[in-house]
């Protein structure tokens, strides 16, 4: 028999990735998908199982990270081996403008899981999607021993799942582990995020669909892996003897400028005829630089990524031009693999 996993946020670019990766590994893999009056499955629709389908190995389940009644109920009901919780609200920006959401969904979230493990009294393994954000304005290069500081209302709620994580291990003996893992894109990536945003722009400027590009700081820097492989380290981690935490990085750094120019000179595009400053980007509290040292995941994990930036932000360039190119051609547009 093999393994059954329940993912959160398996609508998301991370949750996409993982429940295909689940999927090759010949587990069942179960999916949380919020309520929306729209469809809101895009990144999982090439592995949609219909319900009549017999023996299903993909299932998806209406909930709620803020409905707990509902998480014990459906852990009660899939008895996973492994729990993945990557939902959240997600976006640093929109957690200035929404931040008792932020914590209750990204922050209390977690705990309302984590509860309702305990409460259905499953055997289970959890895998914490935690972020880079939470060390905030502490300067790199970030490891596990690096103090928090986070700079937004969705670093301090992934800052308060962490710890609850690490108390859950403690006080009830869980196998409960958390990746922080720093910034990680793809063609899946959200398009409010910067590097989408900048690789969707780019192939509309080339196609003549739009002429500028509006953001915020160029000088942030970040380290800026590919997604496909930071869903792999996910697995790895619960597949351990030993619960633990692991920083996930590729250790390169680069600035948002530097990201814009590797994306747009990919196009054979001047960034400088396009970009414009727009203040509505900025965020009330900046964090300034990220760079993460994995090397405890190289260690103990044995994983190293492969894609660093500059190829990242050609394989996202290639993805968007070829989905606007679809999109010319009146063709039926799918999220790129
Ligand atoms: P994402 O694309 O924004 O996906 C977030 C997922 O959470 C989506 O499936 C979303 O559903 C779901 N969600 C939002 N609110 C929810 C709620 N109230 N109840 C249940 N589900 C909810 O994020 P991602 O980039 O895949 O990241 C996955 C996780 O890793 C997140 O927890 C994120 O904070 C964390 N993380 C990401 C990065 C990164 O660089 N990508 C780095 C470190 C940590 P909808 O599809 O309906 O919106
Ligand atoms: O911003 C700057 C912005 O929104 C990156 C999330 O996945 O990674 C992500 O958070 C940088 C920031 O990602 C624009 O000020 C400039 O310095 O792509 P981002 P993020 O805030 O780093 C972490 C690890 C997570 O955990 C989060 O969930 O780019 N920037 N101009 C801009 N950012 C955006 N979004 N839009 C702009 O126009």
């Amino acid at each position: 028999m093999g393994k059954t996993a329940l993912i959160t946020g398996v609508t998301g670019q991370d949750g996409s990735y993982l429940a295909e990766l689940l999927l090759s590994k010949g587990y069942t893999v179960h999916g949380l998908v919020r309520r929306s009056s729209s469809f809101n499955t895009e990144r999982v629709d090439h592995i949609y199982q219909d319900p009549q389908t017999a023996n299903r190995s993909f299932v998806l389940h209406h909930a709620d990270l803020s409905d707990g009644v509902a998480l014990v109920n459906l852990l009660r009901d899939i008895r996973p081996d492994e729990v993945y919780n990557l939902g959240a609200q997600s976006h640093v920006r929109v957690s200035f403008d929404a931040p008792l959401y932020t914590g209750d969904v990204t922050g209390l979230g977690a705990l309302r899981l984590l509860e309702a493990i305990r409460a259905s009294g499953v055997d289970t393994r959890i895998y914490q999607a935690s972020s880079s954000e939470m060390f905030g304005s502490t300067p790199p290069p970030q490891n596990e021993q690096t103090p928090f500081h986070p700079r937004s209302p969705y670093g301090a709620a992934k800052v308060f799942a962490y710890w609850t994580t690490v108390n859950y291990r403690e006080a009830y003996d869980m196998f409960a582990v958390n990746g922080i893992l720093f910034n990680h894109e793809s063609p899946r990536r959200g398009e409010t995020f910067v590097t989408r945003k900048i690789t969707r722009a780019v192939a509309r400027i080339k196609a003549g669909l739009q002429d500028h590009l509006y953001l915020g700081n160029l000088d942030a820097v970040r380290d800026w892996g590919y997604a496909p492989e930071y869903v792999d380290v996910m697995w790895r981690m619960l597949q351990q003897d030993e619960p633990t935490d692991y920083v996930v990085a590729t250790g390169v750094a680069a600035t948002v400028r530097e990201f814009v120019e590797s994306s747009f000179s990919h196009a054979g595009l001047d960034w400088t005829e396009h970009v414009r400053y727009d203040a509505k980007y900025e965020r009330p509290s900046e964090v300034d630089a990220l760079i993460g040292d994995a090397s405890k995941a190289h260690d103990l994990l044995g994983w190293k990524p492969s894609v660093l930036v500059a190829e990242l932000a050609q394989i996202m360039v290639d993805a968007d031009i070829r989905q606007v190119e679809d999109q010319l051609a009146g063709a039926t547009v799918r999220i790129d693999r």
